[in-house]
């Protein structure tokens, strides 16, 4: 088969996306790419791994024809907290980076491209309840504003060229093995990390501060399911609604106290706050289900049990190690 490119395969959900890959398709059918070196020993151990600058055309192609690429998972992307710190940065890898893969894809006819679109894409006239598949896309952040715009460029390559691009807009996504970086819903991780280490945590965002989330497990099956699923049956590719569940910090907090009743929150809003304020609270994710049979398996619950046990690992192996 035709190998499956991966870049920012460094980042949270692309440093577990690649290892889903590599168990499905064969670890020597998936290249691993990343800007930075810095990625985890599973992952090189897995697989061939490429550093690579989304934003250098030539080395894309030079990979692609190496390894006879076929198809690409563009993750390389700023995301909403680092974006607003520096929006251009943000619009030239997420936008230059995008086009690039995009026009490479037409120029080598490559069978499908995946690249993930965001709750970011809402924005503060978004409907905010169950926010519908299609919807108004007026984002006041810069990396929302590159998500709406590889949305409409991946259907204008899909409508005027014959291609198959596909995307999910992710909610905040909730895992143990890589830490987040830069993102707004950042605090959906470190909250565990943080309770099992000081069994407290200072969150940057309001008590009552509702976003969309999903757990890793089901942002990777989700995404699988979504680039194996039949093409005729796609009729919104490039920005799927996804949703497991909604939550606040409050919420969240109430959760672990299950576990660790002596947990302690304390509130400390900064400059993300204005960010979540402007994403919507929950969506429906009805053409998720209905064309190509998305389903979430993670409650809070069940999340906050599983991420409390694997954090807990690690926060015991470190203290076996020191
Ligand atoms: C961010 N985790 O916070 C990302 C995500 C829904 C938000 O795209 O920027």
């Amino acid at each position: 088969m035709k190998k499956i490119l991966f870049t920012g395969c460094g980042g949270q959900i692309g440093s577990e996306l690649v290892l889903a890959f590599r168990n499905v398709y064969g670890s020597e059918n998936v290249i691993a790419t990343d800007l930075s070196a810095n990625v985890s020993r599973e992952l090189l151990d897995s697989g061939t791994f490429v550093q690579l600058d989304v934003l250098d055309k030539e080395s894309i192609v030079n990979v692609i024809d190496k390894y006879d690429v076929g198809s690409v998972v563009h993750l390389a992307a700023i995301l909403s907290a680092v974006g607003e710190k520096n929006p251009q940065l943000a619009w030239n890898v997420n936008m230059n980076g995008t086009v690039n893969i995009f026009e490479i894809a037409r120029e080598k006819k490559l069978e499908k491209i995946l690249v993930p679109s965001s709750i970011a894409a809402f924005g503060p006239d978004t409907p905010k309840e169950m926010t519908p598949q299609r919807t108004i896309l007026h984002p006041t952040t810069m990396y929302g504003v590159t998500k709406v715009a590889i949305e409409l460029l991946g259907d204008y390559y899909n409508h005027h060229y014959g291609m198959d691009i596909r995307g999910l807009r992710y909610p905040g996504v909730i895992s143990h093995k890589t830490l987040p970086g830069g993102g707004t819903t950042d605090y959906a991780v470190a909250i565990y990390f943080d309770a099992v280490k000081k069994k407290s945590y200072n969150c940057f965002l309001k008590e009552d501060t509702m976003l969309p989330m999903i757990y890793m497990p089901d942002c990777l099956r989700a995404t699988l399911e979504l680039f194996q699923a039949d093409k005729s049956r796609l009729t919104c590719a490039t920005g799927y609604n996804l949703a497991a569940f909604s939550t606040t910090p409050a919420e969240m907090a109430e959760s672990i106290k299950k576990y660790m009743p002596d947990f302690e929150i304390t509130y400390s809003p900064d400059f993300r706050q204005e960010i979540a304020d402007s994403w919507t609270n929950s969506i429906d994710d009805r053409e998720a289900r209905e064309e190509w049979g998305w389903k979430p398996e993670y409650d809070l619950d069940r999340v906050t049990k599983d991420m409390l046990a694997e954090v807990g690992k690690k926060q015991f192996n470190l203290t076996q190690t020191t």
